[in-house]
């Protein structure tokens, strides 16, 4: 069971509280070009900027601050100033457009934004009414961080109470229609004191790095409440493409890293058969998978490539971070785990009742973070009697571990016959010139859908539709096998790395 005071500032929690317990000279963050910043550093920055958004730009507690950069100290210590200055911050990827910067700015009325200076241009073209910008990062003569050495004493942290809200986060819009959730104060302590304090048991030693952006909350959990919670470092990449992400792996001694199937899957390509060659991960002992399901042959493949068990995990926008997963010995491949302590997960019908253990239904899950959406009826749907609705269909076994099927709505039916997309997906990456699969349901006036498969060869690889069917009956039964199978140099994604299914069904 969390406690946390009525009184409680996440912002302080994570910094001053950490400084307090564990002195100001270890490091917080470092960058890609060996910067690195210790925790009394980060904290004499962080409170700057506190006091310039107080008193330069007349933030006061409560108001929604929208904060666009990539990811970097820079951009960490922003989030963390907002959160000490009692405001409510509102992430964004630096990737996004004018429109959905209009579109977030109007849905969570925003009244000020921080913008690096950089990725200046869509954030003026989204014309918000009565936005106030600041900038930092560039040399404009009231960049926020010129400004900032204006003000060089301590910044007390607002008395926000614990739930009140400090973060709003958009989902991602695999659908193309984003929400925004609304999180408190405990929310982001909750998530660090159940799937970081018992499933990665983070070190103050530790290097964590990944390749979620800040704006995504398993990069803004994972690289930096995680760490700072902890008292350890974040290594803050900006550039982090899985090409980028296995040279900063080794140069820094990284030990926790956090990022998504895909990236394993690059990174074993890169790192070639039988080693990891000439990438030093011998200081890695954390390797955490989340934002899709994780492939069995993933899994397995990067356990006998690095001896290095991953920590498979199901999040969600809505509940901050992750509430299913396993690690150690306890990981096993093909499933995503069991409840995180502190949460309870279960398997449902549409009516909301539970189905027995080993039956496929929807995924229903509660515990210390619950779905705030921001005036959307759709929260309707998401939280029934009090439990969650992750729009996932899941399967439990009689041991408590939660198996992933698919997507509630990527459940292709064929001809009377169920069929889940991720166990054809998987079967293709059996293949060993497939790099990446999706699998999408297409309407058939004879068999109401049919399977297509959609795949990414392998550079230099001669696939053809033959052998891949040739492959696949020797993979699954004959009616889960694709009709037609489209090649592709990329799968369309969103942002955060999520698939999006519903171009690939607008392709045909
Ligand atoms: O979207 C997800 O899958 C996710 C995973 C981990 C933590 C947070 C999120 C949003």
């Amino acid at each position: 069971e969390l406690a946390y005071p009525d009184r409680l500032n996440c912002g302080a929690e994570l910094l001053d509280a950490t400084v307090d317990r564990f002195g100001p000279d270890r490091p917080a963050f470092r960058s890609a070009s060996g910067e690195v910043w210790s925790y009394g550093e980060l904290r004499e920055r962080v409170d700057s900027l506190a006091h310039v958004l107080t008193v330069d730009l007349g933030v006061v507690p409560g108001n929604r601050v929208l904060l666009r950069g990539p990811t970097g100290p820079w951009l960490a210590a922003c989030w963390l100033a907002v959160m000490k200055a009692g405001g409510v911050a509102v992430t964004v990827l630096a990737q996004q457009r004018a429109q959905e910067l209009a579109t977030v700015c109007s849905m969570a009325q925003v009244g000020h934004a921080v913008c690096h200076a950089d990725v200046l241009d869509d954030l003026v073209k989204a014309e918000v009414p009565g936005l106030r910008i600041a900038t930092y990062g560039g040399d404009s003569p009231d960049d926020l961080l010129r400004l900032a050495e204006n003000h060089r004493e301590p910044y007390p942290a607002v008395e926000t109470s614990a739930d009140d809200v400090a973060l709003i986060a958009f989902t991602s819009g695999t659908t193309g229609r984003p929400k925004g959730c609304m999180h408190f104060h405990r929310d982001l302590l909750a998530v660090a004191d159940t799937f970081s304090r018992h499933l990665l048991r983070p070190r103050p030693d530790d290097v964590f790095a990944g390749s979620p952006p800040l704006g995504f909350t398993f990069g803004l959990g994972g690289l930096v409440v995680f760490p700072l919670r902890a008292g350890a470092c974040a290594l803050l990449l900006e550039q982090a493409a899985p090409r980028a992400l296995l040279p900063a792996l080794a140069e820094h001694r990284v030990t926790v890293l956090f990022t998504a199937p895909t990236a394993y899957r690059s990174m074993l390509d890169t790192l070639g058969p039988y080693d990891t060659g000439a990438y030093d991960l011998s200081a890695l002992r954390r390797c955490v998978s989340a934002g899709e399901n994780l492939p069995a042959a993933t899994w397995r493949a990067w356990h006998e490539r690095t001896g290095l068990r991953i920590i498979n995990g199901i999040g969600a926008t809505e509940l901050l971070h992750i509430f299913i997963s396993a690690a150690d010995e306890d990981a096993r491949p093909g499933a995503t785990g069991r409840a995180v302590p502190g949460w309870e997960a279960r398997v449902v019908d549409p009516a909301g009742r539970p189905v027995a253990d080993g039956a496929p239904g929807l995924l229903a899950v509660r515990g210390p973070v619950g779905c705030r959406y921001l005036a959307d009826p759709r929260q309707r749907e998401y939280v029934r009697d009090g439990w969650n609705l992750t729009g996932d269909t899941y399967v439990r076994d009689t041991d408590g571990y939660f198996r992933y099927v698919a997507r509630a709505d990527d459940m292709i039916i064929s001809s009377g016959y169920n069929i889940a997309g991720p166990e054809v997906e998987e079967a293709l990456l059996r293949h060993p010139d497939v790099v990446e699969a999706a699998v999408v349901g297409l309407p058939d006036e004879r068999r109401g859908q049919i399977v297509v498969a959609h795949v990414v060869a392998r550079d230099g690889a001669v696939l053809t539709e033959d052998l891949l069917r040739t492959h696949m009956r020797s993979e699954l039964a004959p009616h889960k096998c694709p009709r037609s199978f489209v090649f592709l140099p990329a799968l369309p994604r969103t942002a955060t790395g999520k698939l999006q299914r519903f171009r690939l069904r607008d392709l045909e």
